[in-house]
């Protein structure tokens, strides 16, 4: 059976004629017990008044603007459980205001600890308009995740459900105050970002791509994605416009890898090993990551910590009818070249056949994407996050080096590597790719 109290601002202190600055309810809101009803804010802090008990607002008392005291009536309240209510610190409503059929009211009980109203919550007032300007001309960071802005405790702990950093939304309540709804409009927006991207407006305020009728010019055909390039599109989308890469080319010398490949290629072929360079390419990689651990990591999802990892299992990228796809070679350190190219052998024919499984494509700490069977002189590959970097591969070619005075024929190949500059500086990728350019000069160094 409802009963119907009287809600009332609580003791608030010393704080007298507060402006209210929030409505959070209206008459027929259901609220829970210290749910906010309203904020109050004076020049020292913001107040938030919470509801004593769960119920249905029947009418709001007071609109923003209203200054008010310990003992302003807020609202009153039809309250489900009457027991609760008779235990509440609110003054009863009047009975007139009851429902008729409300049953009289037991005589109210020693209110137990538990039902004592929840305390007001306080937090520091928010800048003064001035310092507000300040901060919001600063960027998201500086403004310290959205500590310094205005808003009620409530609209902060909603945006914090959400995750909604505060500093990123925009206020329409008075002075500058963010409002529920804005946190919710902000929500939207985001939400509808990846349809916006798919349609060609990116989430940055660019124009939409333009939706153009080709067969105006001339006969057209529809072709829909791949599968997996469907799939993958989204990913490789994200981490192009989210990871600030940076590529650093240079040229590896494999002019005695070669040699000692070709010596090698006859009598693996016999044991059903096919070895290409790529193999060569996955173990130097291996080598190269364990004297920069660095580039053998992945960024923390809050972007603070770097994850280093004690293993070293290499992906590689596959082409497939389908779209790519890159399975992962484990423990690349411990393996032998010729096992490597096994597997990798295994792999990609699995791929093309539509056998890999989900775990032959988990816990990759760096990729490689191969295009030197097919040419090119570089490329800029896509980092496959969470790793930190990517070795692009194009083709070798043999053509005349300075060396020692004289120009002599050496095979030259071109590398590519992708690194996230948010974890590797330039002076480390130009080390890590010298270093990988030394391996790969002296095969001998790569078989220690
Ligand atoms: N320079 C010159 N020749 C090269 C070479 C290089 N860097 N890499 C490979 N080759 C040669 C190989 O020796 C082989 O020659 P033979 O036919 O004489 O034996 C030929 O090119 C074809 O090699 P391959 O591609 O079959 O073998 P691989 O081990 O180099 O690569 C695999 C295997 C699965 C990675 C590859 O087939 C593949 O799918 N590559 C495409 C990856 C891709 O699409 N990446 C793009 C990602 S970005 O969109």
């Amino acid at each position: 059976m409802a009963n119907t109290i009287e809600v009332k601002v609580p003791d608030i202190g010393d704080f007298k004629n507060v402006p209210v600055v929030e409505v959070m309810i209206a008459a027929g809101s259901k609220v829970e017990k210290e749910d906010p009803l309203i904020s109050l804010e004076s020049d020292k802090a913001t107040i938030e008044v919470p509801s004593p008990l769960a119920g249905t607002v029947r009418t709001v008392e007071l609109k923003v603007g209203d200054k008010v005291s310990e003992g302003s009536l807020v609202l009153i309240l039809d309250v489900e459980d009457s027991a609760a209510a008779n235990t509440a610190p609110a003054a009863p409503a009047a009975t007139s205001q009851a429902p008729a059929a409300a049953a009289p009211a037991p005589a109210p009980a020693p209110a137990p600890a538990a039902a004592a109203p929840p305390p007001p919550k306080f937090e520091p007032a928010s800048p003064p308009l001035t310092e507000l300007a300040a901060i919001q001309s600063t960027s998201p960071g500086e403004a310290g995740q959205g500590s310094s802005v205005h808003a009620s405790p409530s609209v902060r702990s909603f945006a914090r459900e959400l995750g909604v950093d505060l500093s990123r939304v925009k206020a329409s309540g008075p002075k500058s105050r963010i409002m529920k709804e804005d946190v919710q409009a902000f929500v939207k927006q985001a939400m509808s970002a990846p349809a916006a991207a798919a349609s060609g407006s990116l989430p940055f305020n660019l124009p939409p791509m333009p939706d153009i009728d080709f067969s105006k010019f001339g006969p057209v055909q529809m072709k829909p994605l791949a599968r997996i390039q469907k799939l993958s599109g989204p990913f490789l989308h994200r981490n192009w416009v989210s990871i600030p890469h940076v590529t650093q080319f240079d040229e590896a010398d494999i002019t005695e890898l070669e040699a000692f490949r070709k010596a090698q290629l006859e009598a693996l072929k016999k044991q059903g090993v096919r070895l290409t360079v790529l193999a060569f390419l996955v173990k130097a990689v291996a080598g190269a990551l364990r004297e920069f651990p660095t580039f053998n990591a992945s960024l923390a999802p809050a972007g603070d910590t770097l994850i280093l990892k004690n293993y070293f299992h290499i992906g590689v990228a596959v082409d497939t009818p389908e779209g790519l796809v890159v399975p992962v070679i484990r423990d690349c350190d411990r393996k032998g070249v010729s096992e490597i190219a096994l597997e990798l052998a295994t792999l990609s024919e699995a791929a093309r056949d539509k056998k890999l499984k989900a775990s032959d494509m988990q816990g990759g700490c760096f990729s490689i994407s191969s295009l030197g069977g097919i040419g090119g002189t570089a490329f800029t590959p896509i980092i496959n996050a969470p790793e930190v970097a990517i070795l692009g591969v194009s083709k070798s070619v043999m053509r005349p080096v300075y060396v020692d005075g004289a120009f002599v024929p050496r095979l030259m190949l071109p590398l590519s590597l992708s690194y996230d500059h948010r974890v590797v500086d330039g002076a480390l990728g130009a080390r890590f790719i010298t270093h990988l350019n030394g391996l790969l000069a002296d095969v001998r160094r790569l078989l220690l």
